[in-house]
Parts: C-alpha cells; structure tokens; sequence
C-alpha cells in the first residue's frame, strides 16, 4: 500500500521519496533558501532565525488567526476546546518582542488584549493553561507595561485556583474556567510542580499571596510524597496521595518539576525550594544517572528501590543539561548536552524517545520540541563556549530543511522517515524559536535577569 508523504509543503508517495528528494533538491529548491551558508557570522544566523520567526507567525496570521493553534499542510487552524484562548498569539508574543517584530508584536497584542476571555465555560488543562497562557500574560506584561494583560492574568489565575482544592492541596488536572468544577484525580509531578513560577509572579504583581501560597503548598505536598530514594514517581492520585505509577524519569510527566523546585528559589529567593531541589538532585544522579563509555545519560529507575529499569532518553528529557548548568554543574551539563547532541544527529532531528544504550528509536515522532535548543542556549550563555552555537546552527539547519512548510512549521511523525505531519504547536514559536534567536542575538535579553518558565516566557523580578 502507499502512503502519502508530505516534505517541503509538497504531497508525494513514500514510494518517490528519494526520487522527489532528488527533483526538490535538499533545501526545497523553488523556494529561497532559509539557512544561512556554514561559516555566516552569528549575525546573519540571528537575521536568518529572525525571518523564520516571521514565516511560521504569518503562516499562523494567514491561516489560523483567531485561533490556538496552526495545521501548516491543511492550513487550517484548531482550537483545544469550543471556545479558542488564542493559545499562539499568547504564547509567541514576547518571542516577537524579542526580536523586535514589532508590527506583527502589536497585532498580536492587540489580538490578545481585545479578543481574549477566560469567562467560557469549558474544561481546561490546569497545567498547560498557566504554562503558556498565565506565563506568556505575564512575561509581555513585564516586556510592555500593558495593564490589560496583567488583568487578563489575575482573571485566568482567580479561574484556575479552584483546581486545588483536593484533599492534598495538590491540583486536579482539569478544572472548568466558569463553574470552577474539577477532573482528573490521577496526575502527575509536572503538572502538579510546574505553576509557582506563574502563581508565584502572579501574586508578587498583584500582592495576592493566595496565588504563591497555593501553588507553593502543592509542590511541597508531592515533594512530602518523595519515596525514600528521594525520587518520585510518574503518576499520582491527588485526592488519596498515593502514587499510581512508581515509574521514575526526568522525561514526560516528571521533567518541569524538577527545573520549577530550583527556578523557584532563583526567581524568588525561596530557600525551601532550593533544599527540595538539592535533595532532589542528588537522588537522580544516584539512581537515575548512567555514566559510561557511551557517555552520561540519565535513564529510569523504580521511584521504590532506585533500581534501574529502562535505558530511555527523548527530546523532553533535553531540559537537565540546561538547568544542570543553571545550577552551576557545567561538567555535567556539558557531557550531557553531548549526548543530547548525539541523539539529534542520529537521524538528523531527535525522537521523542532514544534507547540510548541500543541508540534504537523507541518513539519517532519529533512535536518541534525546544529543550535540547534551551540547553544549547544556557550552556552558551554560562560558558560562552563556540560549540553550542555549533550545535544551534545544526538544530536550525535540520529544522528548516525537515519541518519548514510554505505556511509555518510542522511536526514530523517519524524522525526516521522524516513524514511530516499537520501541526505547529504553539511551544514551537515561544520556545524552540525563541531559543534559537536568543542563541545567536543575546543582547536582545538580560539572561541574568530573568528566570525563564518552561515554556520559555522569561520571568523579571520586578518586586
Ligand atoms: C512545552 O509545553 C513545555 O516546555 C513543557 O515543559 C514540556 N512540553 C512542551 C515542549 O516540549
């Protein structure tokens, strides 16, 4: 049987892949090339990201204006819900800041100011609604002074609180924006520690302590829950406090956990996060790390024994190296990153998960994810070492030529086959782009000054 295979924004059969890849030349002849040639200045690859900034955000302003998210090969749009909450144009506002897009900056504003409302009576993901929608408020208000969206931020935040009044503290997963209902007992670490960045510089701004105590407390219950390795599982009912999953990882469903408990004694002085985190810390490099001839990794582990159970590492897993370096263990960060590196360049773009002692793919997809880039970012920043821009040019490099589209950016559904597939997350645009522009222009940012939330909304104490 056939099957149709998108690359380069053309339809063709996976038969005719080679030949087509043949016919459209590798950058996609026909269309100017985006990549800049190897050896251009740090300011032509910043000019060179810059425009693919623009592309992927016309692309969303052609085709999905109004709505969450883009579908680049249909050029169609998708709201997560009946009611949209303009999840792209919250998200990538302060990435078009940064780069001094102006014009298409204030049509998203405006969009977003105008347009917004959080008074629809729909089911929300507690955790991804405060991560792009709370952070991406608050971090363009910080960027512009724009008291709208500082409102817009206290409405959603008020909206939200009710998803923590479980028996634990700890928040359901979903939560309804009008009749404050909750679902979805069973979560997990990152959903449940991944909001005192967001509820945190809320209540700094608005002197409302309910928002940082209330989130503050659901970290501190589930770090209580930590087994006596110290490390906590992937899964966890926050109604009974009893975990469902003793799987243990620094990947999906556990990753921002750990980067929120040591961003949150950085961004607020919080000397009890930082001890949550050291502790932390110390279980994964006992358990979880795997140092060898192949090169440091960090695999997982039962949450109960810390015995090893699987030799898996993916693209979420590509945030340590960076909050590692954060953290000032540049030895570990860096050998890290290198594995990371590796990873990418197996196939040229990273798979959702690598085993990474057989280097065999075990998920293939690749969803535009930013981390490997945001530690390329921060290990550049700390060190200010050539190798990471090296890197930078690499992940563009392969960005452009697998997952650029005529209207935006796309997922690819095998990193193998490279098949792309129909959506640009709105993570593409506030964190892979950003990142990479970041990377290459760091002026345009007081790295020092800011605590970046992990969907790459850079957070100012301002207080
Ligand atoms: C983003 O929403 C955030 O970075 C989150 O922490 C993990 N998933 C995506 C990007 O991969």
């Amino acid at each position: 049987m056939q099957r149709n295979i998108h690359l380069c924004g053309a339809r063709i059969l996976a038969g005719s892949v080679l030949a087509a890849l043949a016919v459209l030349g590798v950058g996609c002849a026909g269309q100017e090339s985006p990549t800049p040639p190897a050896g251009a200045d740090d300011a032509a690859m910043a000019e060179a990201v810059r425009s693919e900034i623009l592309h992927a955000w016309r692309g969303y302003e052609r085709y999905a204006w109004g709505q969450d998210e883009l579908q680049p090969l249909s050029r169609t749009g998708r709201d997560w819900h009946e009611a949209g909450l303009l999840m792209t144009p919250v998200d990538a506002l302060d990435t078009l800041i940064l780069a001094g897009l102006d014009e298409a900056a204030a049509r998203a504003r405006e969009l977003v100011a105008a347009e917004l409302r959080f008074d629809h009576p729909i089911e929300v993901q507690v955790f991804e609604i405060t991560i792009r929608i709370l952070g991406g408020l608050l971090s363009s208000y910080q960027l512009t002074g724009d008291q709208r969206l500082l409102e817009l931020a206290e409405d959603l935040g008020e909206r939200l609180l009710p998803a923590f009044e479980s028996p634990t503290g700890m928040p359901y997963r979903y939560v309804d924006l009008v009749t404050g209902e909750t679902s979805g007992p069973e979560s997990n670490p990152a959903e449940i520690g991944t909001l005192i960045l967001e509820f945190g510089t809320l209540a700094k701004l608005t002197g409302r302590d309910v928002f940082y105590d209330t989130a503050k407390r659901a970290l501190v219950e589930l770090h209580h829950r930590r087994a006596p390795t110290g490390l906590v599982g992937e899964k966890i009912d926050v109604e009974t406090g009893e975990w469902t999953s003793t799987r243990s990882l620094v990947g999906a469903r556990i990753d921002s956990y750990y980067e929120y408990l040591l961003k949150c004694e950085l961004l607020f002085g919080d000397a009890e996060c930082g001890a949550m985190w050291r502790e932390a810390r110390e279980a994964l490099h006992r358990h979880l790390a795997d140092d060898g001839p192949d090169g440091l990794w960090y695999g997982e582990a039962d949450m109960r024994t810390g015995e090893r159970t699987a030799t898996r590492y993916g693209a979420l897993h590509a945030f340590l190296p960076g909050l590692l370096a954060l953290d000032g263990d540049l030895d570990r960060a860096r050998r890290l990153q290198e594995s990371g590196y590796r990873m990418w360049s197996l196939h040229g773009v990273e798979p959702e998960v690598l085993d990474y002692r057989t280097m065999e793919v075990v998920s293939a997809g690749y969803r535009l994810r930013p981390e490997i880039v945001e530690s390329a970012y921060v290990l550049h920043e700390l060190t200010d070492e050539p190798r990471y821009r090296e890197m930078g040019r690499t992940f563009f490099r392969d960005l452009v030529h697998h997952c650029r589209t005529e209207a935006g950016y796309t997922v690819l559904e095998s990193v193998v086959t490279k098949e792309q597939g129909d959506l640009m997350h709105s993570f593409f645009l506030a964190e892979t782009l950003k990142y990479l522009y970041l990377l290459f222009e760091p002026k345009a940012l007081d790295f020092r000054g800011v605590v970046f939330n992990t969907e790459a909304h850079p957070l100012r104490r301002t207080w």
